[in-house]
């Protein structure tokens, strides 16, 4: 039915003739949305964006709250030959500009209430059509789709098309879009579904966002190809996905969200019927995945991917789930240990760069082909920038990072980033960024600044001069004033040190 195109009829097949079976119990509206209903939807979706001019390859931005208007936009952009290009909600209006401008979407989907602020962005992007998805499923492009026609002819797409982009944020301050194909995407989400055992009897707990790899390919994708459903929430909040658990088979989430659980007085009881938790996106302590067995039962399957290559490893479904690793390569990827220095392969057990191949992996940075040539080497294989080490088992493990990279909660904070926002401001010197150990985040994002000769400092002005500039998840969670950073005798500034001596600082 969808044959033509190679990620949506992946994405079909397993519902196909299961037209009734539910597919999204929706716990914003308290509607449970079937298979066929949903793909009806995406398919008016399809017919929206071509009416709007939308032709193949052009993207289709969006910054909307959660919602299945959000999910069936996805698969209705995949229809009609677009690329999917989601941005996270928190990003503010600058930040907006360089996605815009760097992207060139044809189409931008927005709140309702930033419609005003991003009106002038998108048009001094040469953004062709504006449309919004509210939080209550509302806005003028599901008003559209209720008009449109049910029926949309999938426009033809190949395995090496591209599907989407999502930026990744890099060590210079300025973002690359990944660009992932059809086949990457399809390849990734068919493993998964299989390596976890996903069928259409599942019943996840999605509280991720869907702008993100992990929320939107992994969760979302895999559930499609198995053909089960998700309880779609539209963020994370302890007690209802602890409601929830009973009625659910497995979820999907951020160390944070297992370290906020384990918090709650009822967790064993609602955990009993679970099959599976799956962690991933940053480290999960061993310390979280023993107490999390200690009161549940279950092993808590970690694996690791990024946004370039979707899933890497996993840890084993059947096996033993090893706490501190992120388990083996999957099906398909071929992971290597090099030297950081001279990109030669390591001996079995050395800690070095980690570098994967396989259908899995980006198709390059959008419009960045040096940056390309800097990650993704000839011969295939991808420098990730973690470093890491197989033990002799032939479990993968993450011993740190060679990327200038805090990863809070789950997202991505490059300290490059904030220092240039911060150094522009009044008074500044300076300024080193650093990840702190936090016990809810993970890590936190530290400031330390120094102050322009004879200039006095509040840290409260460095966080009021960030507002509305950057993210609010990248902004400090604490601001240092000092008179000095450390530097080495070449002058460079010790993040290393920093990093040891304000380790307890949020802790
Ligand atoms: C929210 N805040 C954060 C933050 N999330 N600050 C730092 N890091 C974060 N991750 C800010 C809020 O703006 C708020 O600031 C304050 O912290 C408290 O917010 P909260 O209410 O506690 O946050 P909450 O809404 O509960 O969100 C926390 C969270 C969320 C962990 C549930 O961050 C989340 O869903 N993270 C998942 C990210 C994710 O999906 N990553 C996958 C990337 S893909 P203030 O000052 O305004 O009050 C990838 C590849 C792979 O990495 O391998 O999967
Ligand atoms: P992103 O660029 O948002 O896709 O983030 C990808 C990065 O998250 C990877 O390069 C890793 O540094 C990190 N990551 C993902 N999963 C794990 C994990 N299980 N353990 C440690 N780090 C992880």
């Amino acid at each position: 039915m969808y044959s033509a195109n190679y990620l949506a009829n992946r994405l079909r097949k397993a519902s196909l003739g299961r037209e009734d079976a539910p597919f999204l119990r929706n716990h914003q509206t308290g509607e449970t949305v079937s298979y066929g209903a949903f793909f009806a939807n995406a398919e008016r979706v399809a017919s929206v964006l071509a009416q709007a001019g939308l032709k193949p390859g052009d993207r289709v931005a969006v910054q909307a709250p959660k919602t299945q208007a959000m999910l069936e936009l996805y698969v209705g952009t995949v229809l009609a030959g677009g690329v999917f290009l989601p941005l996270n909600t928190a990003y503010t209006g600058p930040e907006l500009s360089y996605f815009l401008k760097d992207a060139k979407p044809h189409v931008l989907v927005c709140d309702p209430e930033k419609l005003d602020e991003l009106k002038s962005i998108a048009a001094d992007a040469g953004v062709a059509e504006i449309l919004t998805i509210g939080s209550d499923e509302s806005g003028s492009l599901p008003n559209l789709r209720d008009g449109a026609e049910p029926e949309f002819d999938p426009v033809v797409r190949a395995p090496e098309d591209l599907a989407a982009i999502l930026y990744t944020s890099g060590t210079t301050g300025r973002s690359k879009g990944a660009m992932l194909t059809h086949k990457a995407l399809a390849s990734n989400s068919e493993t998964l579904k299989d390596y976890w055992q996903f069928t259409k009897d599942d019943v996840l707990i999605h509280a991720l966002p869907i702008f993100h790899t992990h929320g939107l390919f992994v969760a979302t994708n895999i559930s499609l190809m198995a053909g089960s459903s998700c309880i779609f929430l539209a963020g994370f909040d302890a007690a209802t996905i602890l409601d929830y658990m009973p009625k659910a088979t497995s979820m999907m989430g951020v160390p944070t969200f297992y370290v906020r659980l384990l918090e709650q007085d009822d967790l064993a009881e609602a955990a009993k019927g679970m099959r599976l938790f799956v962690s991933g996106s940053a480290p999960l302590l061993a310390e979280t995945h023993d107490r999390w067995n200690a009161v549940t039962g279950h092993a808590i399957l970690e694996r690791y991917g990024m946004t370039e290559t979707n899933m890497n490893t996993s840890n084993p479904y059947d096996g033993e789930r090893r706490a501190g690793t992120v388990g083996f390569p999957l099906p398909g990827v071929e992971l290597i240990v090099t030297d950081p220095e001279t990109g030669a392969k390591l001996p079995d057990g050395e800690i070095g760069m980690l570098e994967v191949r396989g259908p899995n992996v980006f198709a390059g940075y959008w419009q960045m082909p040096e940056k390309t040539a800097e990650e993704l080497r000839e011969n295939g294989f991808f420098i990730t920038g973690d470093l890491g080490r197989v033990d002799e088992d032939g479990y993968v493990h993450i011993v740190g990072r060679g990327k200038d990279l805090i990863i809070s909660g789950g997202y991505n904070v490059y300290p490059k980033e904030v220092e240039l926002e911060i150094d522009e401001l009044p008074g500044v010197d300076e300024s080193a960024v650093i990840g702190v150990p936090h016990a809810d985040f993970g890590e936190a994002v530290v400031a330390v600044v120094v102050p322009e000769k004879g200039a006095r400092l509040d840290p409260d002005t460095i966080t009021t001069g960030l507002t509305g500039k950057l993210a609010r998840f990248k902004q400090p969670k604490r601001v240092l004033v000092v008179d000095a950073l450390p530097r080495n005798t070449m002058g460079k500034v010790q993040k290393k040190q920093l990093r040891e001596e304000y380790a307890r600082l949020l802790s």
